[in-house]
């Protein structure tokens, strides 16, 4: 079998979506997302100009030899860019291989480890009543698993931290990046109040999880671990930046509370230590921005031995190309978490037609050969790019700060 052609295409259904569609001489196609937030046409050029070229005329059955030859073949190892190009091809490759098989592609990894994929879905709000109705509104809906954020009074709402279930996440996302406030002192003693009357609402039996998007400092982050042991949370996520990963020890060493972490790492570099010192419970790596389906489940296997849990990143830039093979990894391998699940817009699901399916509050992979991910070619064309930037945050002085 040869790669005869590769097609780059970008459209905005909602949110940009780049996705990769890797052609054979035997008529098999496979699809792959390439998709990096706020940086679409960064990896659209990276693509088209340094990889599809070296890529024609191969085999697309030696995945893990193209895999290797983008990676250190480039000698430029690592990066959000090049590894969501290497992901998006290898997503691709992986669809060609489980449809010449015949096999969805999580029989090729395995086969099933679990009957159902446990996903959370996120309830926000302007104030703690507001997220209380979200939350109890999704367990109504079915959900076991359900992240709760709530807006800073005395502060504008922003990212990740008021209304977040729209396409703009509650407007945050622009055509040039938003500037926002923040206040550790004043979001500290907010969090602990806003789980204690989310308990009281549902009770025990439901897995609450905070996404504290990397706004922290290691003490911070061990004191507001302390302080939401009494609620148990199934985790708390990106609570500091993790480029300085030894930071994590002092969360380690004041909290029993779980601790996850990993949506912005491309391979398993970012992670090593993180996992093989116990620092973290769940990593939170997604196919798109990891290596795809050949990263991931290295990156998982690894994250087996030292008890660490799986969690693939799972928003709505995480197109339902990428979901559908987080998926399939997440129903084979044996140390599964959770999977973070947002939903999509109707124009996004139509532009992807796809086998996996969504049940209060479970996923299923679907049984169609391949990852099941195909795109409508003529619904993108109707969805041209559109810039859309991420917030950036600044203190209330006016430091620009970690988010
Ligand atoms: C978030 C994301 O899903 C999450 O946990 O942190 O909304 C994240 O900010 C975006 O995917 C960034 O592109
Ligand atoms: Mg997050």
């Amino acid at each position: 079998m040869k790669i005869t052609d590769i097609k780059i295409i970008v459209a905005s259904p909602g949110r940009n979506f780049v996705t990769v569609k890797v052609m054979t001489d035997e008529g098999l196609y496979g699809i792959g997302d390439a998709t990096v937030n706020g940086r679409e046409k960064a990896v659209v050029a990276y693509l088209e100009d340094h990889v599809v070229p070296c890529l024609i005329g191969r085999d697309p059955q030696r995945i893990e030899d193209i895999w290797q030859y983008l990676y250190k073949g480039a000698y430029w190892r690592r990066g959000p860019i090049t590894m969501a190009a290497i992901s998006g091809v290898d997503m691709a490759l992986w669809d060609i291989k489980a449809k010449a098989a015949n096999m969805p592609l999580y029989q090729l990894l395995g086969g099933r480890s679990r009957d159902k994929v446990m996903v959370y879905k996120h309830a926000g709000g302007l104030d703690i009543g507001e997220v209380v109705e979200g939350v109890v509104a999704l367990r109504e809906q079915g959900l076991d698993a359900i992240r709760a954020q709530v807006s800073i009074p005395g502060l504008p709402p922003i990212y990740g931290t008021g209304h977040s279930l729209d396409q703009t996440a509650g407007g945050m996302i622009k055509a040039l990046p938003e500037e926002e406030v923040w206040s550790t002192h004043k979001y500290l003693p907010l969090i602990p109040r806003l789980f204690e009357k989310v308990r009281d609402a549902v009770g025990w039996d439901v897995h609450l999880l905070h996404d504290v998007h990397h706004r922290l400092t290691p003490i911070e982050a061990a004191r507001l671990g302390k302080d939401l042991e009494p609620f148990r949370l199934f985790w708390l996520e990106d609570a500091i930046p993790a480029e300085l990963q030894e930071g994590f020890r002092i969360i380690r060493q004041h909290t029993t509370q779980p601790i996850a972490v990993g949506e912005v790492f491309n391979t398993i570099w970012d992670c090593q230590q993180l996992i093989s010192e116990q620092l973290i419970d769940y990593i939170r790596v997604t196919s798109v921005h990891a290596g795809g389906v050949t990263g991931l489940k290295k990156i998982f296997d690894f994250a087996a031995i030292y008890h660490v849990r799986s969690a693939c990143h799972g928003p709505m830039d995480v197109s339902p190309v990428a979901m559908g093979c987080n998926i399939h990894v997440d129903t084979a391998i044996p140390n599964f978490g959770i999977q973070e699940f947002s939903g999509y817009t109707d124009a996004t699901y139509d532009m992807f037609p796809r086998a996996w399916s969504y049940d209060r509050g479970y996923l299923q992979p679907g049984e169609a050969p391949g990852h099941g991910v195909d795109i409508d070619e003529a619904v993108a064309a109707k969805y041209p790019y559109s810039p859309a930037y991420l917030p950036v945050a600044r203190l209330e002085d006016g430091t620009l700060t970690s988010w």
